[in-house]
């Protein structure tokens, strides 16, 4: 058999282009030996294709570049069982059963798991022309990107930290963002439940029609990936940029304590600046303002990992020291595995004891001895027993908690310089940086909904309790799940048992960065 080299039918600028993604075959491991793939580039295109390749060669699968006697499977996008022999006989081969001809679906459910999967299902045949599996549930839709179901609820989509459209779902979270400043919930909450849907997607979108079949993707949505595809950015996402209002909220609500209602009020007043706001002798600050505001360059930049773990080890320390047998979970963005937060959030649980009201009073007096708290704002449990779960997907809910600005020490500076700007001499005198952090004190019996609850993301919390009204008539917050059917709790010791009661497949916390 004649080899079909893809560059045969190239012009000359493809070409160039396509030697200079290629990485070099030698810096990939071959795991699967017995499968030998062949993607073809017709009707897909090539930087798809290129993407494709490259992704199943670092997960261990051998792709050759070009269609030889070894390879077993063929692997199409978009095209029939016809169109894939017309191709194969113009290519001179003529025994076209030797290969597997599949779709590009068995290719990316080989890629979620990690491993080849059985192909049977994604065998193209006459018989199937163009057919694509039905959807599993009304809840879900059949995506051409991984022939997989992709569900409206971020609960039942895995979604890593790795993010193959942050172009657009940046550029979605901010007209979500000005929605939301702008009181208009229904294009906020469709931006954001769109960009979520982005975020769970193994590949790079690179034209609308990729978007085919997903949930989520209305016109407009649609519209704004048009644009980005075609001019490489949206006139709408600069226009919200460029607005004052929009600049001047996102500003003022960057201040620990200021919400939505001062910014506006603020803005109605003509105030534009942080300096203006600080000189304005009309306004008086709240407490949680004014140290938003003492605190400011510190709380603006982001909470590193280091940082978190350093504000952990003064949190163990002084539970520790209360409570030995307490129990101290990092949660929020930090346990779904990102790197940087706005803040820490901690739960603390007491296992075998009622819930203990004086913990954090007791943690707050040693801080203050140590002159580590910089601000606090120590909030009462309201829970009641036999109240039922809330019905809002943004609840807050009723546990203790201490909203509170931790003074959290560097390590000491490298004194081996000696000639120092006066500057960097203030700046090393500053040896600490004030944190933002969250306590959440938790009765043990609830301490997996409240968990599952702290971990986030916030889109993943929203789509958790409307899967549990909609799909399965319960009812879920960070206190219990309730059976609306069978009129009962549903205790759990883990998240994974929640997800169990839920009748959802478990996900880890990195899965939930929806
Ligand atoms: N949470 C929630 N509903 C709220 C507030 C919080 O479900 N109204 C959950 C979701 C995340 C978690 O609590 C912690 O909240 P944040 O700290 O605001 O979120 P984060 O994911 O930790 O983000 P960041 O990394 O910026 O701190
Ligand atoms: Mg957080």
């Amino acid at each position: 058999m004649n080899k079909i080299k893809t560059t045969d039918f190239s012009p000359m600028r493809k070409r160039q282009k396509r030697m200079q993604i290629a990485a070099p075959l030698s810096s990939y491991k071959i795991e699967f030996r017995d499968i030998i793939i062949f993607i073809v580039e017709r009707k897909m295109g090539m930087t798809r294709r290129m993407f494709l390749m490259d992704l199943a060669r670092r997960k261990g699968f051998r792709v050759e570049n070009e269609l030889s006697d070894s390879v077993t499977h063929i692997v199409a996008e978009n095209n029939s069982y016809s169109e894939i022999l017309k191709w194969l006989q113009k290519h001179k081969v003529e025994d076209s059963s030797r290969f597997k001809i599949l779709d590009v679906r068995w290719l990316t459910a080989c890629m979620e798991v990690g491993r080849p999967v059985d192909s049977e299902k994604y065998q193209l045949a006459v018989s199937q022309v163009g057919q694509l599996p039905s959807a599993k549930t009304p809840s879900m839709e059949v995506s051409p990107w991984t022939g997989d179901s992709i569900s409206q609820y971020a609960c039942q989509r895995r979604t890593t930290l790795k993010n193959y459209n942050q172009k657009l779902t940046d550029a979605f979270e901010i007209l979500a963002e000005n929605y939301e400043f702008n009181e208009h919930k229904g294009f906020c909450l469709a931006f954001r439940r769109a960009a979520s849907v982005l975020k769970c997607l193994p590949f790079p979108i690179v034209r609308v029609n990729d978007t085919e079949g997903l949930p989520w993707l209305g016109e407009q949505v649609r519209g704004i990936i048009e644009d980005i595809m075609e001019e490489g950015e949206s006139s709408k996402v600069q226009a919200v940029l460029n607005n004052e209002n929009y600049r001047s909220v996102k500003l003022f609500t960057s201040v620990f304590g200021v919400g939505l209602k001062t910014s506006d009020k603020w803005y109605r007043m003509g105030l534009r600046t942080l300096e203006e706001v600080k000189c304005d002798r009309n306004l008086t600050l709240t407490r949680m303002q004014k140290a938003g505001f003492l605190h400011y360059d510190d709380l603006i930049s982001c909470v590193s990992k280091a940082e978190a773990d350093a504000a952990s080890l003064i949190i163990q320390d002084t539970v520790w020291k209360i409570l030995p047998n307490a129990i101290v979970t990092l949660t929020g963005g930090f346990r779904r595995g990102k790197q940087t937060g706005h803040d820490v959030d901690f739960l603390i649980t007491v296992p075998g004891s009622r819930p203990e009201e004086e913990l954090l009073h007791a943690v707050i007096d040693i801080w203050k001895k140590q002159e580590l708290l910089l601000y606090y704002d120590l909030i009462e449990s309201t829970f009641e027993n036999a109240k039922l779960p809330s019905r809002k997907v943004d609840a807050l809910d009723h546990f203790q908690k201490c909203f509170a600005i931790l003074k959290v020490h560097k390590e000491r500076v490298d004194k081996g310089c000696s000639i120092r700007s006066k500057a960097f001499a203030e700046e090393e005198m500053k040896d600490w940086k004030a944190i933002r952090v969250d306590l959440v004190v938790t009765p043990f019996e609830q301490y997996a909904f409240a968990l599952l609850g702290w971990t986030g993301s916030r889109q993943f919390e929203r789509d958790l309790r409307r899967f549990a009204t909609h799909e399965k008539k319960m009812m879920l917050d960070n206190h219990a799940l309730y059976d609306k059917t069978k009129k009962i709790f549903l205790n759990a010791a883990s998240e994974e048992e929640i997800f169990s009661h839920l009748g959802l497949d478990y996900l880890e916390p990195w899965e939930r960065n929806a």
